[in-house]
C-alpha cells in the first residue's frame, strides 16, 4: 500500500538523523539499507516509536510510496550512486524524483540529470551541510537539478532545514544540474578559509601577544559578540578553554599536521579551471599541505632563522582589536571570491543563481553559519546583480574601517615573523582589485617579446598588435599557444 511520503536509501547516521528529522516533521518515510538487517534494528530502536516504515527490498519500498515517488540516496559518492540509480530506474515511472544527498562531484550530478533526463524521470543533486547534529535538528540543504522536481519536494525540504530569523528556512532552490553540489563545494572552500584564518589569528594572539589560552578563549568570545558572531569563533572560544583529564589545555598538546578530504580542493581547482583569482581558498589548502610536512618543518626548524629577538613593543589591546579587524576584512575578501567563483560557474554553465538564496542557505544549520552571512544576504537583497560584494557599501564601508588594522596586523606579523598566508593574500587580492592599473601591461611586453603572443594598447582595446621588440624578431604572432 503506498502510503510513505518518501523513501531514504542508506542508514548510516546522516541517513538515519534525516529519517528522524522528517518524521518529526510530519512526514512518513520508507528506510530502506542494502544490508536489511540494518533496516529491522534501526526500527527496532532510533526509529521506535515512530511512523518510520522499512522495507525489505528496492521493490518494496517503491511499492510503499505515493506517486510521484521521492527516493533520497545518502550513500558513498560515486560508483554506489550509480549502482542505486541503475537499480531503481526500472521500478520507476515519468515523473518520480531520485534525490542524492551524499557528497557527489558536481559535475556526476550534471551527468546523471543528463541521463535520467531521457528516462524521462527527476533527478536532484542536494548538498547536505551540517553533520549528525544539523541532519538531526536542521541541517543546511543546496537542492539543485531539474527544476521540475523543486514542487514536490520543497515542503519536505524546506521543513527539515535549519531556520533563522523570523523561521525563513536554510534551504532553497540552487538551480540546474550540477549547481547544489556546486554550492555545496564552495561552502566546504570557504570553510577551509574561514578556518584558516582563524588560526592566523591565533598564531598572532598567541606568539606575537604571548597571550595564554584562557586569555585567547576569552578573546574569541567577545569577538563572537561582534561582526564576527559565528558557529567556528564560537566553538574556536570553547576548544581554547577546554582542559585534559589532567587539568591542562589540550590545544597545544594536538599535533600541528592538518587533514583534508579534498573538497577545498576541489574548490581551489575549479578557481583554477574557471579563471577565477579564489586566492584565499587556495592559500587555506596549501596551509594545510604545509602544515602537514611536520617532520620537514621540525628540521627546518633547527636551520632556518626568523627575525627572533623583536618583542612587540606597542599596545596590546589595540592590537588585538587589529587582529580582530583584519579577520573580518579577510573574511569579507574570501567571501566576495566565493561569490565570484560561484558567478563564474553560473556563467559557464548556463546556470541562473539566486545568490542572496545561497547566502541564506548558509547563514544556518552548516559549518559557516554566522551573523555575516545575513549581510551577504540584505546586499544581494538590495542589488539582485551584485557584481561584486566588494561594492556593495556596507561591505566597502567595513573594508574601509577596518582597512589601517589589517595592514598594521600584517605589517607587524611580517615582522615577527608570523606565517599569515590568508591574510596577506586577502589584502593583496583587495589591493589588486581596487587598482584600475596593474602591471600587466609589462607582463603582455614580455609575452610578446619573446613569443609574438601580441598586446592591445589602452587606447585602442580589441586590436591586436605585434611588436618588432629587438630589430630582429620576426613577423608571426603566435596564435597556437597562450604562455
Ligand atoms: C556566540 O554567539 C551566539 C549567538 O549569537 C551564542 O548562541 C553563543 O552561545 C555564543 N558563543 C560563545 C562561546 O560565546
Ligand atoms: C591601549 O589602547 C587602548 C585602546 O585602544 C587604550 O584604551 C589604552 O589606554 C592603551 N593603553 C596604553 C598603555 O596606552
Ligand atoms: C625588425 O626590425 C629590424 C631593424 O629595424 C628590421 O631589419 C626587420 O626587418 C624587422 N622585422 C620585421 C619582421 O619587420
Ligand atoms: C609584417 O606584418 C605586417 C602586418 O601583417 C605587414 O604589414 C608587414 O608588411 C609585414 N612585414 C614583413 C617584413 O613581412
Ligand atoms: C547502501 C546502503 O544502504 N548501505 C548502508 C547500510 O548500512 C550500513 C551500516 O550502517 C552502512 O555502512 C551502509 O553504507
Amino acid at each position: 500500500m503506498a502510503q510513505a511520503d518518501i523513501a531514504l536509501i542508506g542508514l548510516a547516521v546522516m541517513g538515519q538523523n534525516i529519517i528522524l528529522n522528517m518524521n518529526d516533521n510530519g512526514f512518513v518515510v520508507c528506510a530502506y539499507n542494502r544490508t536489511v538487517s540494518k533496516v529491522h534494528d534501526f526500527l527496532k530502536n532510533e526509529a521506535k516509536g515512530t511512523k518510520v516504515i522499512g522495507a525489505e527490498s528496492l521493490e518494496d519500498m517503491v511499492s510503499k510510496l505515493k506517486k510521484p515517488r521521492r527516493i533520497i540516496l545518502l550513500v558513498k559518492a560515486g560508483q554506489a550512486v550509480d549502482d542505486f540509480i541503475d537499480k531503481l530506474v526500472p521500478l520507476l515511472e515519468a515523473g518520480d524524483i531520485i534525490i542524492d544527498g551524499g557528497n557527489s562531484e558536481y559535475r556526476d550530478t550534471t551527468r546523471r540529470c543528463q541521463s535520467m533526463k531521457d528516462k524521462k524521470l527527476l533527478f536532484v543533486g542536494s548538498g547536505v551541510s551540517g553533520g549528525e547534529e544539523g541532519a538531526r535538528y536542521g541541517p543546511s540543504l543546496m537542492p539543485g537539478g531539474h527544476k521540475e522536481a523543486w514542487p514536490h519536494i520543497k515542503d519536505i525540504f524546506q521543513s527539515i532545514a535549519a531556520k533563522v530569523g523570523t523561521g525563513e528556512a536554510c534551504c532553497d532552490w540552487v538551480g540546474d544540474e550540477g549547481a547544489g553540489h556546486f554550492v555545496k563545494m564552495v561552502h566546504n572552500g570557504i570553510e577551509y578559509g574561514d578556518m584558516q584564518l582563524i588560526c592566523e589569528a591565533y598564531h598572532l594572539m598567541k606568539d606575537v601577544l604571548g597571550m595564554d589560552h584562557d586569555e585567547m578563549a576569552k578573546a574569541f568570545n567577545e569577538w563572537n559578540k561582534t561582526e564576527l558572531d559565528s558557529f567556528l569563533i564560537e566553538i574556536t572560544a570553547n576548544i581554547l578553554k577546554f582542559r585534559d583529564a589532567d587539568g591542562t589545555h589540550l590545544l597545544p598538546k594536538i599535533r600541528d599536521s592538518a587533514g583534508q578530504k579534498g573538497t577545498g580542493k576541489w574548490t581551489a581547482i575549479s578557481a583554477l579551471e574557471y579563471g577565477t583569482p579564489v586566492t584565499l581558498i587556495g592559500e587555506a589548502v596549501f596551509a594545510r599541505c604545509l602544515s602537514s610536512l611536520k617532520e620537514e618543518r621540525v628540521e627546518a626548524s633547527k636551520s632556518l632563522s626568523g627575525p627572533e629577538g623583536t618583542k612587540f613593543s606597542g599596545n596590546k589591546t589595540s592590537f588585538l582589536e587589529d587582529i580582530r579587524k583584519a579577520l573580518y576584512a579577510s573574511k569579507i575578501i574570501s567571501y566576495a571570491q566565493g561569490f565570484m567563483l560561484l558567478r563564474q560557474a553560473a556563467k559557464e554553465f548556463g546556470w541562473s543563481l539566486n545568490y542572496g538564496a545561497i547566502a541564506l542557505m548558509w547563514r544556518g544549520g552548516c559549518i559557516i553559519r554566522s551573523v555575516f552571512l545575513g549581510k551577504i544576504k540584505e546586499a544581494f537583497d538590495r542589488d539582485f546583480e551584485l557584481q561584486s560584494l566588494l561594492l556593495d557599501n556596507f561591505f566597502s564601508n567595513a573594508v574601509q574601517d577596518c582597512q589601517d588594522s589589517w595592514r598594521r596586523t600584517i605589517s607587524t606579523g611580517v615582522q615577527q615573523g608570523i606565517p599569515m598566508p590568508c591574510f596577506t593574500t586577502a589584502l593583496s587580492f583587495y589591493d589588486g582589485y581596487r587598482h584600475g592599473m596593474l602591471p600587466a601591461n609589462l607582463l603582455q611586453a614580455q609575452r610578446d617579446y619573446f613569443g609574438a603572443h601580441t598586446y592591445e594598447l589602452l587606447s585602442n582595446p580589441g586590436t591586436h598588435i605585434h611588436t618588432n621588440w629587438t630589430g630582429h624578431g620576426g613577423n608571426v604572432s603566435s596564435s597556437s599557444y597562450n604562455a
